[in-house]
Formats: C-alpha cells, structure tokens, sequence
C-alpha cells in the first residue's frame, strides 16, 4: 500500500507551477495522498485550478489567510466534503515589496504588522479552527527560511516574520502533542518562485548555495516535496517541534 494512501491533505500557498507548495503537492500525490487547494483569490483560483485538476484534487477553497471570515468556511468546507482529514502544508508569506527594498530598521508599522499576520499567525488561526477535525496522527508543516535565525541581507521583515513562524510552530507543537497531532517547519533553501523575486538579491544567494553548501548545488522543488512526504507520513511518527532543512547543508557552514 502506498504510504499516504489513507491521507487527505490540505495544502495552501500553490500560486503557480513553480511554488514550492505545487512540488510538495506532486510528491503528495505520488504517494497515494488525497488533495485539496487553496487559492487566495478569484485572479489565483485560474491558475491553480488546472495545477489541481492535474492531480485530481477532491475540491478547492477560496482562503485569503488575512479575512477572519474564511477560516469558518475553510473549515466547514473540509468538514463538508472531507468530514475530517489529516495533514496542513502551509506554504505560504508575504511582505510589502517597498518594505524589503529598505534597510531593515526603516520598516513600516503596518508593514511589519501585515508580514507577521500573513506570515505567521495564519499557521495559528489555520490550527486553532481545523484542529478539531484532524484526526490523530495528523501533521502540520509549514514553510520556513533560514533569514529567521541569522541575518539574510535583504530578507529584513521577512526573517522576523518567519522567527514568529517558527516559534508559533514550537507552540502549537505543545499544544497538540497530547492529541498526536504534529507541527514541523521545513526551511527551505533559495528556489526562485513569485515570492522569492521580490527578495533583492535572490540571484546572488543563489550563487551561494551553489558555491558554499556541502552539496554545492541548490535545492528544487522536489527535493522539499520528499521531505512533505516524510513529515505528512507515520514514518515522522515522533518527530514535531522541529524545524528540518533542505538546504544542501548550507545552514551548518560558518
Ligand atoms: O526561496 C524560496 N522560494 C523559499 C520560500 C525559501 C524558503 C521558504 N520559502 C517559503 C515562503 O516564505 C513561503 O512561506 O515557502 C513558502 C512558499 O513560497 P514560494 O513557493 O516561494 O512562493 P509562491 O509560489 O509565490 O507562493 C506563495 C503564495 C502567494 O503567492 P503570491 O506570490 O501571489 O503572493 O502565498 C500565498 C499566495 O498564493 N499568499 C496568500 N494566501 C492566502 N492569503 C496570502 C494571503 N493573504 N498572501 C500570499
């Protein structure tokens, strides 16, 4: 039997076919992984309504992580067509483009506030309303960036949205752990996506992975997919709080 064969899977952050959360999506699938997507609004809902029909999504959800409104009608739509279900991918950040081209200490008041809202208290609001139908063994994972821990020139507002993330993830690992429900983040290495153009500099930190990591090359999209795999199944069975890099090593260089 497949190793996800009995899973379903929500997965939120497929903007296009290069978003990271599409290649965690085709890995899911690959291993027998029922899916459902979410699109943050009617302009996205287009283009990823053809991502999911390619792997047979069960239905698709409108979710703009910012409107309180959604989270009710996420839920009651899993509830509806699911009844319950078992893992969350949450794939998904954004910061204001004018406050990542600044120095860091010259961000915005709201810009600050609307990084850490969509960035990191979705992962909260996300769990708080779809707990109660996840079954037991279940699994939350979320995307995560290495500019949370030390300092990535241009990431600004966006590492500490992410150090938010992250330790909002330990939390919920708390939380959730008496009821076997587990929370993980993966931090992934730089992939060149939608969100990742609007990092000045991205180009060359690409160079520097390629250069300076263990691996001396990159990291795809499908590589970060086996490791969905990995934390959505039994086989991370004990593994939560924790955050698991897929980084070509770069993390452990000095
Ligand atoms: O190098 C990279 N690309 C890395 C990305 C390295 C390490 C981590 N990550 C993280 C990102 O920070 C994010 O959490 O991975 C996650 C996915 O990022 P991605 O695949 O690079 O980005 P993208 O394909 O752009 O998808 C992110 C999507 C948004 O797309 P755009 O680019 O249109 O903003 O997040 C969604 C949206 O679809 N999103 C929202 N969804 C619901 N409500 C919202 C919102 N308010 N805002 C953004």
């Amino acid at each position: 039997m497949s190793l996800l064969a009995d899973k379903k899977v929500l997965i939120l952050g497929v903007a296009n076919e290069k978003s990271i959360a599409w290649g965690i999506a085709k890995a899911l699938k690959e291993h027998g992984a029922h899916l459902a997507f979410t699109y943050q609004n009617e302009q996205l809902q287009k283009r990823v309504e053809p991502l999911a029909n390619e792997v047979d999504a069960d239905f698709m959800v409108e979710m703009d992580v910012t409107n309180d409104t959604h989270y009710a009608r996420l839920r009651d739509t899993i509830k509806e067509k699911w009844g319950t279900f078992d893992v969350i991918v949450h794939s998904l950040a954004f910061a204001d483009r004018e406050d990542l081209k600044v120095a860091f200490s010259q961000t915005s008041r709201k810009g600050f506030a609307m990084a850490c809202d969509i960035s990191a208290f979705s992962l909260v609001g996300l769990s708080n309303y779809l707990k109660e139908i996840m079954n037991p063994g279940g699994s939350i994972m979320a995307l995560t960036y290495h500019g949370s821990q030390k300092v990535a020139d241009g990431y600004n507002v966006m590492g500490v949205a992410k150090a938010a993330l992250e330790a909002s993830m330990r939390y919920l690992a708390h939380d959730f752990g008496p009821e076997n429900i587990r929370v993980n983040c993966i931090s992934a290495g730089p992939i060149r996506t939608l969100a990742s153009s609007a990092i000045k500099g991205f180009r060359e930190i690409n160079k520097v992975v390629e250069e300076r990591s263990p691996m001396k090359r990159g990291v795809s999209t499908e590589d970060v997919g086996g490791t969905a795999v990995y934390l959505a199944s039994k086989l991370s069975g004990s593994v939560t709080g924790q955050i698991l890099y897929v980084d070509s090593g770069l993390s452990i260089m000095a």
